[in-house]
């Protein structure tokens, strides 16, 4: 049986859900009702590509054209240019921005700007598909801050993570799941193939109280500082008891952590001269997991403060992360304080 669900459950569809809740907005004028439909269609899209991945070597390489005589794009490419296209012509965005893209993606000239904004990782570890790892993509929604009806600008991209109207992410593994959060808990959903419907598996979902894992690459020891060795040698003690699971793919290793309780790090290290604040993105990784984590009873910082109040200052600044089990991440700030000076 899926997780808590018994068999008198009634069946909830997505759209169902968001209706519903919305309907607790009485003010809500269903946009980001729409918006949010449109991200579980993105997913739905893309999941049926992801599938076949494996497939490209018969069914033709990237870029080349497969047996349909259809060019095989990148599928990170593609994860990109579907949630564009589904959401450029709505007239419920200002602008985007996607980790594929350097700068701010703006809505077409023709169409009309809306009051949201969209950020997104169109497919978070992309390398790993190759190897069949899950993968998956992530989203955050803003209100807009510049006046409506003009296009957006990245004032209204660089917004702290406490501004958040929703957030989710959809993991492409043994089974697609859409995990989502509008600030009223963090609610699963589950893709039945068949019906080509995201179904509610998670209503509710809190982190448990007693943690299982820690996630982090123990290849990068080397250069982590005092503070972040001193925190994971503590993480490592009887006193916690936790197994390590590394999958290398975040939105993975978070999902795990946050279905059976667990901390996720990817702390500074200097490995790369070029990466000195660690490898994960502030505006479209770390800060929508910070808002799912904390709706879920979690919480996120960057080893000093919570990742949901920095103040981006870059559309694609990276930040140290450590996410997951309340009292673990919260440790963490306890030993950078007192081993790093
Ligand atoms: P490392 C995947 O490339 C990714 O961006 C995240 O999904 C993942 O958590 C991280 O990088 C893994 O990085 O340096 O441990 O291989």
């Amino acid at each position: 049986m899926p997780h808590n669900l018994t068999f008198h459950d009634k069946i909830t569809t997505i759209e169902r859900h968001f209706l519903d809740e919305q309907k607790a907005h009485p003010e809500a004028t269903g946009e980001l009702t729409q918006i949010l439909y449109d991200l579980a269609l993105a997913g739905k899209m893309i999941a049926s590509k992801t599938i076949q991945a494996g497939l490209a070597d018969i069914l033709g390489a990237t870029g080349s054209r497969n047996v349909q005589g259809e060019t095989v794009q990148k599928l990170d490419q593609f994860a990109d240019e579907t949630i564009f296209r589904l959401n450029d012509h709505t007239g419920r965005l200002a602008c985007m921005a996607s980790e594929e893209q350097d700068e701010l993606i703006p809505i077409p000239e023709k169409y009309p700007k809306g009051r949201y904004v969209l950020l997104y990782d169109p497919l978070d570890g992309s390398s790993n598909i190759d190897v069949n790892v899950s993968v998956g993509s992530i989203f955050a929604i803003y209100r807009r801050k510049t006046p409506e009806g003009t296009p957006g600008t990245l004032e209204d991209c660089l917004q702290p993570g406490r501004k958040l109207v929703a957030a989710g992410y959809v993991i492409y593994g043994s089974s697609t799941m859409l995990v989502y959060t509008t600030g009223n808990g963090v609610h699963g959903f589950t893709l039945n193939r068949m019906l080509g419907e995201f179904l509610l598996s998670h209503p509710n979902i809190k982190m448990p109280a007693k943690p299982k894992y820690y996630s982090v690459n123990q290849a990068y020891e080397p250069y982590w500082s005092p503070g972040v060795l001193q925190y994971v040698r503590w993480l490592q003690t009887g006193e916690n008891n936790l197994s390590l699971r590394y999958i290398g793919s975040l939105v993975a290793d978070f999902h795990r952590n946050l279905l059976a309780g667990g901390l996720f790090c990817y702390p500074a290290d200097r490995k790369d001269p070029k990466k000195p604040g660690g490898k994960l993105r502030l505006l479209y990784e770390a800060a929508p997991l910070a808002f799912i984590a904390e709706q879920a009873g979690g919480y996120a910082t960057n080893g000093h403060s919570g990742i949901l109040d920095l103040e981006p200052t870059k559309l694609h600044q990276r930040v140290p992360l450590f996410i997951g089990d309340k009292k673990l991440a919260e440790k963490a700030e306890e030993y950078i304080a007192k081993f790093d000076k």
